[in-house]
């Protein structure tokens, strides 16, 4: 099957003819503590293993669709139009395509990320899941929030787990179609994470070298450890819903660490080598260890970026206010 096939399976041939209004939704952005890195098809975005993110309150897209009477779409990000030219206006015009249920449906869309764009930071998470929930309302499709996590991952793996606040697992299911393959909340973790802070430590805001699928790509073919990683996620996942249930917060920040240096490591023995880390990564993992010898538990996550994200108990606020001054802080309570 592929990814026109699954829009087709899951919305029918739609009878919808597109509202004139404007419409605009919300995603958030999603950082994962068991990362996804690999896919089992590139094509519909099909992964090796099963992953789990937290969402950030208020932190993502704001996305505004509506129907323009022209030939072609237009795509505005952060106020400006994005360039014909680039892979991300290849990746929108391509998404968008599969919701193009007559050929004369040209869209708007204007989107806005509240973080900085391909950073690392999960933008386009937020983003084609926010565009997913505009296509629902843009034609009346009503789809349930499992369905809509199918067609956010036909745009971007992740951004099939960033239809939701809190803790969300992504299960790689089994079928050849994907159509087992979708986010669902996992609620047990919601009061573990109600004590739980999020800094983000961005020094690095340009364009990241390599994207996340290229390099998914390479890692999968070519890395010797890529073997290890999906029994290493397996276990991880068993290892850190345990740690938060039983709301043991050192458990939880050594397995999350762990897994991201994992999956860092498992690409860095890729051929050619891929390294998403700059010397300020370096600085700040090694701050982060001191501290935790000698001040509080502190962990930290990262992604396809050098930028650290940190994991931390209410409790520590202080001593990260003082120590990452620049961090942006956010609680995963409401
Ligand atoms: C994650 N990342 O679980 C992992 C950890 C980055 C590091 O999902 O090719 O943009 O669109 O499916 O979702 C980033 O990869 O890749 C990502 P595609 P995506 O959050």
């Amino acid at each position: 099957m592929n990814a026109r096939e699954t829009v087709i399976k899951i919305v029918g041939v739609p009878q919808h003819t597109p509202t004139n209004e404007a419409i605009t939704t919300f995603a958030p952005v999603n950082i994962a503590l068991i990362k996804y890195w690999g896919k089992r098809d590139d094509q519909l975005n099909l992964p090796v293993t099963n992953s789990l993110s937290i969402a950030l309150p208020t932190k993502g897209t704001t996305t505004t669709i509506r129907i323009n009477h022209t030939t072609h779409d237009t795509y505005w990000l952060n106020g400006e139009s994005v360039d014909k030219n680039s892979e991300f206006f290849n990746r929108l015009h391509y998404f968008c395509d599969l919701f193009r249920f007559h050929p004369s449906y040209h869209f708007d869309i204007d989107t806005k990320n509240n973080i900085p764009t391909a950073a690392g930071l999960a933008s386009s998470a937020s983003g084609f899941a926010a565009l997913t929930l505009a296509f629902n309302q843009l034609f009346r499709l009503t789809l349930e929030k499992s369905e809509l996590s199918i067609l956010a991952r036909l745009g971007s793996g992740s951004a099939c787990r960033s239809l939701w606040d809190g803790c969300v697992e992504w299960e790689k299911g089994q079928r050849e179609d994907g159509l087992d393959s979708f986010a669902h909340p996992y609620e047990a973790a919601t009061s573990f994470l109600d004590s739980i802070g999020v800094g983000l430590l961005i020094f690095a805001k340009e364009k990241k070298k390599m994207s996340s699928r290229d390099a998914m790509l390479t890692t999968v073919k070519t890395s010797p450890l890529y073997s290890q990683w999906s029994k290493h996620v397996e276990q991880d996942l068993t290892d850190i819903k345990r740690a938060m249930s039983q709301h043991d917060f050192i458990r939880f920040g050594e397995i999350a660490e762990k897994n991201a240096l994992a999956m860092h490591n498992t690409m860095l023995t890729s051929e050619p080598s891929i390294n998403y880390c700059n010397a300020s990564t370096l600085h700040y993992r090694e701050k982060i260890w001191a501290l935790r010898k000698t001040k509080c538990p502190i962990y930290f996550t990262q992604d396809a970026g050098p930028n650290i994200k940190l994991l931390f108990q209410k409790e520590s606020l202080s001593v990260v206010k003082e120590e990452f001054p620049s961090a942006e802080i956010i609680f995963l309570s409401r």
